[in-house]
């Protein structure tokens, strides 16, 4: 299968001519001439339709915890298809996979989750969070709290529900109208909305955005609040400590639900299970996918507290809600064995005691370069914020993103594979790294920084 010979050319013709890729630019996509093929991968490497071997310092998109090419998963994959391919869970009927993996998730979740909803994607499990956070407050008699709060650059998927909880102005520009009930309040991003602030000060006014928010909506209104512990898609915006505990106890205060949405913190990215734990806070609802099957096949849960399991039960009646695919038997038996693998391989310790540590080492030195203001890192997920003035936040060509997209292409083509996100890099590569890959990713990082560094500084880019 590796390296089998594709005719590329033709297949990037037909990519132009048939296929819309997601979250793309379609008109520049015709103008290049189609998407880069990547045929195949191996560990930390992906290849492409020239033979380029490019390291993954994305993880796939944040995913691919246990890196390419285990056949352990392909094999759990082909034994589960061959026992059982597909059964539902709705006729009051379920599969041996899916009670295992859910008993597994509410074990790593710890405590008070006792309980697992399987869903096929992020997305699906945000609007699962959406619509069993209002539901519980529905049961619990108080239907008129609704509205969730969520802050600006959070992502949270791209159905019509998860773009409306999620921050993304660009998303919001295009194809509304959208979920009401929605609250969108300030995001905790130091570098850009708190330069030189001290942090435990800036920690305080991000968090009381939300109780401010919550007062001006009317917390008798209020559903919920919802954040990924380290936004993500939104530029790897680690927040500083304190933030969270103090977002915990506003919930509290108003009787709020906490939603942790883990897509991309969980399964090990945070140095823990999950980020919730890393920050030391206790919320009711969690969504979980991406990392859970190391991308091997789509799969994702939501995972809930002890009291809303309680209010579900309160009733003899349905919830009435759920995918043909929830708790998908072969999904959660390659689930079940990326867990295993992630167990066995201590890859949650080894990401918070030795690579998360190495990592962050790098991106000290990397802040050293001219372009970079801030290097940042927790666990295996990173940023670097390019800035045209060292020492300050002052951005390129008025912070339109093109500087990190110029850098992000240079990277690429020198063999490293990172997101640009507004004015930063952002990387979350798989939890296998090792050292020496780690070295390659900045030696690559660096040099491409540095050729994009005459470019970006010429009077025509500068603009
Ligand atoms: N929540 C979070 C925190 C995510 O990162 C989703 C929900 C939705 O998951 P699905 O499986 O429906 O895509 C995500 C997904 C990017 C990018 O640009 C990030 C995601 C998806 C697509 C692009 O970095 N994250």
């Amino acid at each position: 299968m590796k390296g089998q010979n594709y005719n590329i050319d033709e297949l990037r013709r037909l990519d132009v001519a048939h296929h819309l890729p997601p979250h793309q630019d379609h008109q520049m996509m015709q103008r290049i001439g189609g998407s880069r093929i990547i045929t195949h991968a191996d560990g930390v490497y992906v290849y492409d339709g020239d033979g380029k071997a490019i390291i993954d310092g994305m993880a796939g998109l944040w995913c691919v915890q246990v890196g390419y090419g285990r056949k352990e998963l392909a094999d759990a994959a082909y034994e589960q298809m061959l026992e059982l391919p597909y059964y539902n869970s709705f006729f009051k009927t379920t599969t041996p996979p899916t009670v295992l993996l859910a008993t597994k998730l509410s074990e790593l979740l710890g405590g008070h989750f006792s309980h697992v909803l399987f869903a096929n994607s992020g997305s699906e499990a945000v609007d699962t969070l959406i619509r069993t956070a209002r539901y519980y407050w529905q049961l619990k008699g108080k239907p008129e709290r609704s509205i969730i709060i969520s802050r600006v650059n959070s992502y949270h998927g791209s159905t019509i529900a998860g773009a409306s909880l999620g921050g993304m102005k660009a998303m919001h520009e295009q194809g509304g109208p959208w979920l009401p009930g929605i609250e969108h309040v300030m995001q905790p991003y130091q570098f850009e909305e708190g330069f030189g602030e001290d942090p435990e000060h800036f920690a305080k006014r991000a968090a009381d955005a939300i109780e401010q928010r919550i007062l001006e909506v009317g917390p008798e209104k209020v559903a919920a609040v919802i954040g990924e512990p380290v936004q993500g898609a939104g530029g790897v915006i680690i927040p500083p400590d304190g933030y969270w505990p103090r977002v915990e106890a506003i919930c509290r205060k108003y009787g709020a639900l906490l939603i942790s949405d883990e897509v991309i913190c969980g399964f090990g990215r945070l140095g823990k299970w999950f980020g919730f734990q890393h920050y030391g806070i206790k919320p009711d609802l969690v969504s979980m996918a991406k990392g859970l099957s190391s991308g091997y096949l789509p799969i994702s849960a939501v995972g809930m507290a002890d009291h809303i399991v309680e209010a579900l039960r309160s009733v003899d009646k349905d919830y009435v809600h759920g995918f043909t695919y929830s708790g998908h038997p072969t999904c959660a038996a390659v689930a079940l064995r990326n867990l295993a693998i992630i167990e066995r391989e201590n890859l949650v310790q080894r990401t918070a005691e030795d690579t998360g540590v190495y990592l962050a080492k790098l991106m000290k030195k990397l802040s050293a370069h001219p372009l970079v203001g801030e290097a940042r890192s927790l666990g295996l997920i990173g940023a670097v914020e390019i800035v045209s003035k060292k020492g300050t936040n002052q951005r390129f060509k008025d912070g339109d993103g093109s500087a990190a997209l110029t850098i992000r292409d240079i990277c690429i083509e020198n063999g490293l594979m990172v997101r640009a996100v507004r004015n930063s890099l952002v990387m979350s590569p798989p939890l296998v790294i090792s050292h020496a890959e780690l070295d390659r990713m900045f030696e690559i990082l660096w040099k491409s920084l540095d050729q994009a560094e005459a470019e970006l500084r010429s009077p025509v880019h500068a603009g």
